[in-house]
């Protein structure tokens, strides 16, 4: 899958870091629904990750990485695709290019080394899949049985897509821009996976051609050596291996667009469990997520004083509250906020409880400053998208 010759052909700084060429199995380990186990395997340029599936490569995160650092580690940071053929032997920094063109007085061909020239922007911000939390859905849905790990938090360093835009000439009457990555459904029915913006939101200014991530050329399995980064939107808007971008005059109606990645057209982005929505719309920003991660579910504690961490994040309004209870919700305390890396970033919080010996249900609610917050009961949709549910966290001290 990754074979030598992209080791040889890639950027000399990304491939230096690569680790053994082959994945291997180093353990299992087993997500907390039915079908849950996994293998534990190693990829170039990652530690061991929990894999989906092998062909396209999906790995998860281990939970306990985002108790290490708010700032998710390139080697630890998840990965997911929908096409089996992803070109890995032809990403050359060299010789890469990113094509604009359509509605355009000036199309561009671009190479990594012409972005790196370009004014450039930092924005920390999470990537995290639609499907994220999916194999908790009750009743279950298809697609892929992620836990809570395929979502990361990163330092995106890139140029705005506004500036691209700018300098290409964006004609009047243009409507959207559609992203095109280097994976293409050679061998597979699968439609190509072409992703698209509306062209305002494309030039808000912080939607951006990334090629750097926490302060490192992306990771091959990350989108090396350019891809979209859409701040506080869904994953799946955030195009790997991006090289073509076209300006059209009217709404793309591709299969990732038209048919696939949308949600019920309603507040909660749901339906009664079971049934189909009348009407969707393509899946957008993130809710209002928040999760305890200095202790995990089913974990022996030692009785008495202890602090409790964890993160939250929502979509671009920043995180105004967290909240925990250490009785089932019952009652709440307010946890302290960390440092603010920017609204679309992981939120440290932490809070200092005692925890008497015997079993404590433990629970934590964030409240976005665009004033939502977490559902106590699970919302449900076909797609099993945008989990937000308040998280229990069962623990025993001793
Ligand atoms: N080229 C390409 N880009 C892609 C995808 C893909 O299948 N192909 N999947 C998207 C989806 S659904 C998600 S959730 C993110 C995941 O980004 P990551 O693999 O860097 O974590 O990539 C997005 N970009
Ligand atoms: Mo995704």
């Amino acid at each position: 899958m990754i074979t030598r010759r992209t080791v040889l052909q890639g950027s000399a700084a990304a491939l230096a870091a690569l680790g053994p060429l082959k994945a291997f199995a180093d353990d299992t380990v087993t997500l907390p629904f039915e079908n849950g186990q996994r293998p534990v395997m190693k990829y170039p340029q990652k530690r061991p990750m929990i894999r989906l599936t092998a062909r396209p490569p999906q790995l998860e995160t281990p939970f306990s990485v985002y108790n290490e650092s708010v700032i998710t580690p390139n080697d630890a940071f998840f990965v997911r695709y929908h096409i089996a053929d992803i070109p890995f032997d032809t990403l050359d920094i060299d010789t890469f290019t990113v094509e604009i063109k359509g509605k355009v007085n000036k199309p561009l061909k671009l190479k990594v080394a012409d972005l790196k020239r370009m004014p450039s922007i930092e924005i920390v911000a999470v990537n995290q899949c639609s499907g994220n939390s999916r194999g908790f859905s009750e009743p279950r849905v298809p697609g892929g049985q992620s836990a809570n790990g395929a979502m990361g938090n990163a330092r995106w360093r890139g140029v705005a897509l506004k500036t691209v835009l700018d300098m290409a000439g964006v004609q009047a009457g243009a409507k959207q821009v559609t992203l095109n990555g280097l994976d293409g459904p050679v061998i597979e029915p699968t439609p190509d996976f072409i992703k698209a913006l509306d062209i305002d939101h494309a030039r808000d200014g912080e939607v951006m051609l990334a090629y750097q991530m926490n302060g490192a050329d992306l990771p091959i399995l990350n989108g090396f050596p350019v891809r979209l980064v859409v701040p506080g939107y869904y994953g799946t808007y955030w195009v790997k291996h991006l090289f073509e971008l076209n300006v059209i005059d009217n709404v793309y109606d591709g299969f990732w667009m038209k048919t696939a990645y949308r949600i019920p057209d309603n507040e909660c982005a749901c339906v009664e469990p079971g049934t189909a929505p009348k009407t969707t719309v393509p899946i957008g920003r993130f809710n209002v997520r928040s999760f305890i991660t200095s202790v995990l579910d089913g974990a022996k504690v030692k009785a008495g004083q202890t602090t409790l961490k964890g993160i939250a994040f929502d979509g671009g309004t920043g995180i105004k509250e967290v909240a925990v209870s250490t009785d089932d919700g019952k009652s709440w305390a307010q946890a302290k906020l960390g440092n603010d890396l920017g609204k679309y970033s992981f939120r440290e919080w932490t809070l200092p409880v005692n925890l008497a010996a015997g079993a404590h249900v433990l629970k934590v609610r964030a409240t976005s400053n665009g004033g939502k917050t977490q559902p106590e009961k699970a919302t449900w949709n076909p797609a099993g998208y945008m989990r937000n549910v308040i998280e229990t966290t069962r623990v025993t001290a001793a």
